[in-house]
């Protein structure tokens, strides 16, 4: 086959194991990961890249219904990035919902119109293992190659993941040269990567919907600064009541977060960093046009 190159997109309910799978297929850690559901909340790029094409990953918000606030902006999010993919992935997984549910996701995706592959999360996970052919039928029935993966088990599978990637590549078009450099992982830039780590630690720390109507801004990112970088950053909570409870008892939640973050920065960039962190309540910012546009919280149609 010649040069191939092109968008796969990531398509699957919330939770589903879309972004560990990504970051497992390039590589890196490009994408956050929580055990809530609705962690990624915009389209994020994971590249590969080799000899033979670049697949440029599209890990995109868990498909939901909604029509206001952060979850409208969900919704959209996902739906944009089916029509923007030369090719999808259906990822279904064994731990998540009723079998309606995977059944939504795989006719979405196989109604498209694009060339699709079925994939069957968390295989690893032996009280649900029944479920996997299940699914795989489930997959097969609408026209799809199926295919299992537990990113547990598979972690140190080189060949496993090369031949996953190959197979991957088959779905995307020819073209004469890749769509991103080849060096790169991501399209995404070390202040946006902050941003989210901060983000991601805020789901590891904090309970209940803190998490779901929680957002991280990025207010100086002084990358020249000596002796090392300086970060400083906002986290925004939608409600004056929550400040408390993200900040902590004698601010030991807002420390531990920033501790984890300031951790997975450093080891991002390679060097040590400063992080300061400010907690400020901006009440409903989801409903906020310019904030949630400033947030990245924008589709393409609007901006
Ligand atoms: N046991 C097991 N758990 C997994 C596997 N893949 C992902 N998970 C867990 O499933 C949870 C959700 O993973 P994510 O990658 O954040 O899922 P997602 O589909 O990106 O979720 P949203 O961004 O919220 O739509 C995390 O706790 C992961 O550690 C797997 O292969 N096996
Ligand atoms: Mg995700």
């Amino acid at each position: 086959m010649g040069y191939k190159a092109g968008f796969l997109g990531l398509i699957g309910q919330p939770n589903a194991g879309k972004s560990t799978l990504m970051n497992y297929l390039v590589d890196e850690k490009v994408s956050i990961v929580s055990a809530k559901p609705q962690t990624t909340r915009r389209r994020i790029l994971g590249i590969w890249s080799t000899d033979k094409g670049q697949i440029v990953f599209v890990d995109a918000p868990g498909i939901i219904k909604a029509d206001k606030g952060l979850n409208s902006f969900l919704a959209k999010e996902a739906e944009e990035v089916i029509a923007d993919s030369d090719a999808l992935l259906a990822i279904v997984s064994v731990d998540e919902g009723k079998p309606e549910d995977a059944e939504k996701i795989l006719d979405l995706v196989s109604k498209s119109g694009k060339p699709w592959i079925g994939i069957v999360t968390k295989a690893d996970i032996e009280e649900k293992a029944h479920r996997v052919l299940i699914l795989k039928k489930m997959i097969e029935d609408r026209g799809g190659k199926a295919m299992s993966v537990s990113v547990k088990d598979s972690k140190d599978d080189q060949e496993e993941r090369e031949a996953m990637l190959i197979e991957f590549l088959e779905l995307l078009p020819e073209t004469p040269a890749p769509l991103y450099d080849v060096e790169l992982f991501t399209n995404e830039n070390v202040r946006e990567m902050a941003s989210e780590i901060i983000r991601e630690k805020c789901f590891e720390s904090l309970h209940q919907e803190i998490p779901y109507s929680l957002a991280v801004r990025i207010i100086k990112f002084d990358e020249a600064a000596a002796p090392v970088p300086k970060i400083y950053a906002e986290i925004i909570v939608s409600k004056d009541s929550h400040k408390a409870i993200v900040i902590g008892k004698e601010a030991k939640v807002i420390k531990q977060i920033g501790m984890d973050s300031r951790k997975e920065i450093e080891k991002l960039m390679g060097e040590k960093v400063f992080l300061d962190l400010q907690v400020i309540a901006k009440p409903e910012w989801f409903e906020n046009k310019r904030m949630m546009k400033e947030l990245g919280y924008a589709t393409k149609s609007e901006n």
